[in-house]
């Protein structure tokens, strides 16, 4: 590796190289006029099914399988690798251009909701459902959603960038983030092995916020190869947890939504209805996406 100088102040000159490169800059806002389809229902999920993007889908599907008919949602694929996130509509909605963004047209306005972990807790709220209303297992809960936030970014963008998408590999930041991302699984391994759930005994928007990044390495879902690079089969409560939220049926159907790449049977690129996963089981709503360019797997 040949030593960076650093200037004295940085400017940006060229891609850093690595995948995602072309939609890395430093500045926000819009970069073009594009509205935003409004489709029937009360909620309209702007999204792709990245880890981030499945905890709302996620959501949604449990809110609807708990019988909440007025959790019906419409779900529009944001392709991040094509800069839908930078249309003036979608920053209208998330001024930090970001999937997941949600819109509530349930009242007289509309409200526009980003960060997965802000929607998690709008609908939670909404709903009476998987966030304890008061207490020491609200801030239980709080608390592992927020643990979520702030520890996501070392192994999604830590970690599985530089393992993953990274021009070369780099020894220096692959072993700073292995080590994070391995402190990690332990920090969960030993909370659920006194725990059946995240926050304690009941399935809350903590398991929902975690477990599409850690159930996901752990799954070998998201960065080829990950889970035997950090041994994850070792932390055995977690691979536990990991499994037993994956059998539940609204987290199947939470996965397919806006899912663009990998195995057609597992895609659905736009959901507004609950019989929209029949069809798209029986391949008749809408052909693969045969791009691999953006992988909504793994980001
Ligand atoms: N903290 C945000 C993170 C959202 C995020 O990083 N979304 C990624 C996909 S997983 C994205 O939209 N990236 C597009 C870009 O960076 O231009 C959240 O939890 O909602």
């Amino acid at each position: 590796m040949t030593e960076y100088v650093l200037p004295k102040v940085w400017t940006w000159e060229q891609p850093s190289g690595g995948q995602f490169a072309s939609i890395n800059r430093p500045i926000a806002g819009p970069t073009h006029d594009r509205n935003l389809p409004v489709g029937k229902h009360p909620f309209q999920l702007y999204s792709l099914a990245t880890p981030n993007g499945q905890k709302v889908s996620i959501m949604f599907e449990e809110l609807l399988e708990k019988g909440h008919k007025d959790a019906e949602y419409d779900a529009w694929p944001i392709r991040i690798g094509e800069g839908d996130q930078f249309g003036s509509g979608f920053v209208a909605v998330n001024p930090n251009s970001k999937i997941p963004a949600l819109v509530d047209r349930s009242g007289s306005q509309p409200v526009r909701v980003f960060e997965s972990g802000a929607i998690l807790v709008y609908l939670a709220e909404k709903f009476g459902e998987f966030l304890p209303p008061s207490g020491a297992e609200r801030a239980e809960t709080l608390s592992w959603l927020f643990w979520q936030m702030g520890s996501a970014p070392f192994l999604g963008g830590g970690f599985g960038h530089f393992f993953a998408y990274a021009p070369e590999k780099f020894e220096y930041p692959i072993n700073r983030y292995s080590m994070e991302a391995k402190r990690q699984f332990d920090v969960l391994n030993r909370r659920l092995a006194e725990s059946e759930y995240i926050a304690g005994a009941d399935y809350s928007i903590a398991d929902i916020a975690i477990w599409p990044w850690y159930g996901g390495v752990a799954l070998g879902r998201s960065y080829p190869g990950a889970d035997e690079f950090l041994a994850t089969s070792e932390y055995e409560h977690l691979m536990r947890w990991a499994k037993q939220i994956d059998a539940r049926p609204a987290v199947q159907r939470g996965r397919k939504v806006n899912k663009l790449t990998g195995d057609p049977s597992e895609q659905l690129h736009e959901r507004h209805d609950a019989s929209d996963f029949a069809l798209r089981t029986q391949d008749k709503l809408q052909p693969a996406d045969e791009s691999e360019a953006v992988k909504d797997d793994a980001i």
